[in-house]
């Protein structure tokens, strides 16, 4: 809590272009909250993070500013919404590091993330990867966090994260507020559109499997028409033998609001090619005006600046407030001011 308030915390990597799964998984939920007032909100653009992998600098530079201005185009507020630069706000390098301290690699060694993160680049299996969920507790527990918007895929990051914050409250006293995951009733798990078993991914390698949330329109339509789905014909919700239109199926619900009845009932009768059609328009729909305002920010550096210098300083106050009391309390030396 902060106050009277919730606390709100969330964030993403800045690495590569967010997708369809970024967006219904996790920021169309912010977005959802973003006016209500019973939460302090506050959404990392998640740059240490992005480490784990190889960047090519000035790209990846690039891609961050982008990204902070995607939040923006999605519909967060800048003046509403603390959006910040993780590594802008050395806390949590800082606690990260004393959260390792308080971390079993037992537990680490049980993270899917990491052994599938660790399975595509073997060539760079380091050890940023292997305790970036102890980086991602930090980040959630040094704004107090109450609720963590995230997609299904989080949820054991999540878990250790209350795990650590227990371990050391314990220990210490109450010192962290234990997060609760928030994941949305539609969309909290897009899939592949070329294999529905995997989930829709930043860095799959075929770009057909993914939408990508500055595709245009004919890049949207192309990409589901050739969506990969089942040999029959029925638009019927069935995850187990028809993953690829129940993938569909959950993604028109997450853009239109239907429920997967609904769909079934409306597309009854109309053949797969109709209904990828009226998927690829649905979501085609929902991304232009984020996308018109993506391009008018970009094109306004001097806005975006003076957005992150605000937030930085509004992230820092209360990541240092968090910061001194964990090091008061493992007993480090204060300093003398
Ligand atoms: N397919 C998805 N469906 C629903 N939610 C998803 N999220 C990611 N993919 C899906 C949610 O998006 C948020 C940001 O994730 P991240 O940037 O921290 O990285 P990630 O989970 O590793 O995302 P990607 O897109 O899959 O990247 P790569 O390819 O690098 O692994 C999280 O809330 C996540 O749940």
């Amino acid at each position: 809590m902060i106050g009277d308030k919730k606390v709100l915390y969330s964030g993403m990597q800045a690495t590569g272009t967010l997708t369809l799964g970024n967006y219904l998984g996790a920021l169309k939920n912010w977005v959802e909250l973003s006016d209500d007032d019973a939460y302090e909100r506050f959404y990392g653009v998640m740059d240490l993070h992005s480490l784990t992998l190889r960047q090519n600098p000035a790209e990846f530079r690039k891609n961050a500013r982008n990204l902070y201005a995607l939040y923006v185009a999605a519909g967060l507020d800048p003046e509403k919404n603390c959006i910040y630069f993780q590594s802008h706000v050395s806390a949590h390098a800082e606690l990260g590091w004393i959260l390792d301290c308080f971390t079993y690699m037992g537990e680490l060694n049980r993270m899917t993330q990491f052994k599938d993160k660790a399975a595509k680049h073997a060539d760079n299996i380091n050890a940023g990867l292997y305790t970036y969920p102890v980086l991602m507790a930090a980040d959630i527990l040094l704004y107090q966090t109450d609720v963590v918007p995230v997609g299904i895929d989080q949820r054991q990051h999540l878990e250790i994260c209350r795990d650590i914050a227990l371990r050391f409250n314990n220990i210490y006293g109450d010192v962290f507020t234990i997060p609760e995951a928030y994941i949305g009733k539609a969309g909290a798990k897009i899939m592949s559109l070329q294999e529905p078993e995997r989930k829709m991914s930043k860095s799959d390698e075929n770009a057909n499997a993914t939408i990508y949330l500055l595709d245009d329109v004919d890049t949207v339509l192309r990409k589901f028409k050739r969506a990969v789905t089942d040999s029959e014909s029925e638009v019927r919700y069935d995850a187990q033998t028809k993953p690829g239109i129940s993938n569909l199926i959950d993604i028109y619900g997450a853009v239109t609001g239907k429920t997967r009845e609904e769909t079934e009932r409306e597309f009854a009768g109309k053949g797969y090619g109709d209904f990828k059609l009226a998927v690829g328009e649905a979501v085609a729909a929902r991304l232009r005006p984020l996308q018109k305002r993506y391009q008018e920010l970009v094109a306004d550096k001097s806005y975006i600046d003076s957005c992150i210098k605000e937030n930085d300083g509004k992230a820092q106050y209360f990541a240092g407030k968090t910061l001194r009391k964990v090091q008061k309390k493992v007993g480090l030396t204060e300093r003398i001011r």
